[in-house]
């Protein structure tokens, strides 16, 4: 496993770091199909201007029995940890040692089409300054990253590999929004799944 490397360019309040090989060729193969069939996938709807539309991927929401979490628009309980979010959640804290989470939120790209919006993960219950660790199996998408009010700031792309980290840290959410954009056509991408690792506060 390499050191993690710092995303190069001007990105004021984000503290970002990728890591392309974080885990084993192997070992993704055998995670992927196992995080495929012990996952609780969910397609999940969202209200936007009162009316209701499933979100373009499926979701799955994992963790520690209390934290529960909020997100399109619905307060979700976590289904248990699973034995390959337990093996991924110890290499991260092999990693570095205060990478500790209570929880996981499941995004599975079933192809091109699917896709996730502009957002910050900046509800309430992720705290001041969260650190939120993504880990990628199957097919590279690209994570863009833009500026939240600084309209002069280029954004910024990393392509998310398979086996790769991402970290999120500091004042990363609160200043800087990403998305995971839709790749339609020839060049679409195969199925995608990302394991972004939380620690809710639970009350
Ligand atoms: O799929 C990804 O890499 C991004 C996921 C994400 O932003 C999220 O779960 O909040
Ligand atoms: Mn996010």
């Amino acid at each position: 496993m390499s050191a993690a490397v710092e995303v190069p360019g001007l990105m004021p309040g984000a503290s970002i770091r990728y890591c392309p090989d974080f885990l084993d060729r192997l070992d993704q193969k055998r995670l992927h199909r196992q995080l495929l069939d012990e996952l609780h996938w969910n397609r999940g709807q969202v209200t936007v201007f009162g009316k209701s539309h499933a979100i373009p991927r499926l979701e799955a929401w994992h963790g520690d029995p209390l934290a529960t979490y909020r997100y399109s628009g619905t307060d979700h309980s976590p289904h248990p940890w699973t034995l390959a979010l337990d093996e991924i959640r110890h290499l991260l804290q092999q990693f570095r040692s205060d990478l500790q989470f209570n929880s996981v939120l499941g995004n599975l790209y079933r192809d091109g089409e699917d896709a996730m919006g502009w957002h910050s993960d900046d509800e309430p219950e992720l705290g001041e300054n969260p650190c939120i660790a993504s880990v990628s199996l199957g097919a590279g998408r690209d994570f863009r990253l833009r500026h939240r009010s600084k309209k002069d700031i280029d954004p910024v792309t990393i392509h998310l590999e398979s086996g790769s980290l991402l970290l999120m840290e500091g004042s990363t959410q609160k200043y800087w929004q990403h998305s995971i954009p839709r790749r339609r056509g020839r060049n679409s991408p195969g199925e995608r799944i990302s394991l972004t690792f939380r620690t809710v506060l639970v009350a």
